[in-house]
């Protein structure tokens, strides 16, 4: 390859503005698809609206922020050297410490200089004549790029929720997604948390010890199961470090949630209830998301469900002394794990504590945010400060952020004004060249993040070089595909007791959004084949086309 050509053909040294690919995110998927793509001798701009990488774990720095996924299976796995010398302090690592090592990954494999930080990604236009995108950001600067990556991630656009009176408070507000970088101190203080999901239960705890008052609004209790956080000792890291490429490989290629556990091959009906009893107790005593995987049936059959659903309402009722407390915060309209299911340390104990109350607000929806107080079933709930767990608009909500115009000028958002449409999750027809990470239509939120992270950037660079190697200018989606696997995303979704719950796997927590299952349920080892088997067809169900010349290839 010659100094100024790169794969795409183009030269670069005299218009630096143009790139083989550009990214959108610094996260853990736009960091891994940057170090791929380097590798391939590719021309890469990364673009990252944070200032600095790690993505969700920039934003999201609340009091208690943690995992929940173990960090030993929560971390890359591309590189052996990293994965064997990097040292997990704690089963699930806290938001600092995944942080650190976002920034650690940032350095040792020499991410920065092609990571432009502060810098949105405001606007994507395909030109049909070119086969390329001109991206425009938010410093008012344009560049063209022949692929376009988003790796925009699926909870990254927090959601403020529409509150009568909301913008009068005069306390500090703050968000979970978007909390401020400095220590806040709530000592001394009354606080008031709204929300019960992932976010409040690990806040609350935390909140708790330091506020002098604190008020959880809850509008519907959620499952949760107990971390049994702990210290890892450098014992317990070695025997995990030593099982790596056994651990690895069966969450790529068989596990259905890229985790490493026990594949049950027993129903929940199949024992008896002293039996089934026990392993509950097992599992619950373990701690972990894996509780969701005593039995092959708990997301398939309600019945079945209802063991592992009884078994934790039970164990609130044992943990909060308050009866009425422990009612409220039992889960009573969604099956166990149709929302994604909490991790805690210490959440239902806290109801205990004579400085925290639950209140409904189910049954006695805001009436509104006063200067200092929040009032709901006639009541004023008097507080200093406001912390909104009210989740993202998820999966979908920061692409729609950025106006993306593909064929025929079509605007994304246009496309997926029903819902969104991709094949494989991977591309959306009549958006030419442009792949998305973890997208609707993938695995996704059900999995361990990472495992799929990785999965798609390693589809997507291979995918990239195919075209490469055969002088291939433009991919695309084919209608027909994508609504097949449309279709199909749907069709395993409904047969499971998911699409019961009102969550933001089905786009329920925001008002208006199509109510469309977001994810591909029919997991991360058989998805994986499928996009694998996709390949080796010659990326059946993508259009490919190419110019006449074949062209240079770049030094891989
Ligand atoms: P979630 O799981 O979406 O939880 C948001 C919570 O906020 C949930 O309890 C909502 O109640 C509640 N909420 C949202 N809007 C309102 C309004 N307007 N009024 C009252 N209550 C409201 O977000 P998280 O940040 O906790 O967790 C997201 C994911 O991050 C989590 O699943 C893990 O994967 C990590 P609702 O259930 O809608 O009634």
């Amino acid at each position: 390859m010659s100094a100024l050509q790169s794969a795409s053909g183009k030269s670069h040294a005299a218009n630096p503005k143009t790139y083989d690919v550009v990214v959108v995110g610094a996260g853990f998927a736009g960091m891994y698809m940057l170090h791929r793509l380097r590798r391939l001798g590719l021309s890469v701009r990364v673009y990252e609206q944070g200032g600095d990488v790690g993505g969700t774990w920039y934003w999201n720095r609340y009091p208690g922020a943690r995992c929940d996924v173990e960090s030993m299976q929560y971390s890359y796995s591309f590189s052996d050297e990293l994965q064997q010398e990097w040292d997990w302090s704690e089963r699930y690592a806290p938001q600092p410490e995944i942080l650190r090592y976002a920034n650690h990954v940032a350095d040792r494999f020499k991410l920065r200089p092609d990571i432009a930080l502060n810098t949105r990604v405001d606007r994507a236009d395909f030109d049909e004549h070119a086969n390329s995108w001109s991206v425009t950001t938010s410093d008012g600067k344009t560049v063209t790029a022949t692929y376009i990556v988003l790796a925009t991630g699926c909870l990254s656009n927090a959601r403020m929720p529409d509150i009568k009176g909301l913008s009068d408070f005069k306390g500090k507000v703050y968000h979970t997604g978007h909390w401020p970088h400095e220590r806040i101190d709530f000592t001394g203080r009354r606080v008031g948390v709204i929300g019960t999901g992932s976010s409040a239960i690990q806040s609350v705890p935390v909140i708790a010890e330091q506020a002098s008052h604190l008020t959880v609004f809850q509008r519907t209790a959620n499952f949760s199961i107990p971390a049994r956080n702990a210290a890892l000792t450098e014992q317990e890291r070695q025997a995990f470090r030593a099982k790596y490429p056994e651990i690895r490989r069966f969450a790529r290629e068989e596990s259905r949630n890229g985790i490493y556990t026990e594949m049950p091959d027993k129903g929940a009906l199949d024992d008896g209830d002293n039996e089934r009893r026990a392993k509950y107790e097992q599992r619950w005593s373990r701690g972990g998301l894996t509780f969701m995987s005593v039995y092959n049936n708990l997301a398939l059959d309600k019945a079945a469900n209802d063991t592992a659903a009884d078994f934790v309402r039970e164990k609130i009722a044992e943990i909060v002394r308050d009866p009425e407390t422990a009612r409220l915060l039992r889960p009573n309209n969604h099956p166990i794990g149709t929302k994604r299911i909490c991790i805690d340390t210490d959440y239902f104990a806290t109801f205990n504590r004579p400085n925290v109350m639950l209140v409904d607000i189910k049954s006695n929806p805001f009436e509104e945010i006063l200067p200092n107080a929040v009032r709901t079933g006639g009541k004023d709930y008097e507080i200093d400060a406001l912390v909104l767990a009210t989740g993202f608009d998820a999966m979908t909500g920061s692409v729609a952020k950025i106006d993306i115009r593909g064929r025929n000028g079509q605007t994304l958002n246009q496309k997926w004004a029903e819902g969104p449409k991709t094949y494989l999750g991977l591309m959306s027809a009549g958006f030419p060249n442009l792949f998305i990470i973890t997208g609707p239509g993938s695995p996704s939120v059900l999995s361990n993040m990472i495992v799929s992270i990785e999965q798609h950037v390693d589809w997507i660079s291979d995918c990239i070089a195919f075209m490469r190697d055969r002088g291939l200018d433009t991919m695309e989606a084919k209608k027909d595909a994508e609504d097949n696997w449309v279709a199909h995303v749907n069709e395993v979704a409904h047969t499971t007791l998911y699409p019961q719950a009102n969550s933001w796997y089905m786009g329920a927590n925001i008002p208006g959004k199509p109510q469309i299952f977001m994810p591909y349920i029919g997991g991360v080892g058989p998805y994986r084949q499928i996009c694998n088997d996709v390949a080796a067809k010659g990326y059946e169900g993508f259009a490919m086309t190419g110019a006449e010349r074949p062209r240079k290839m770049a030094a891989s």
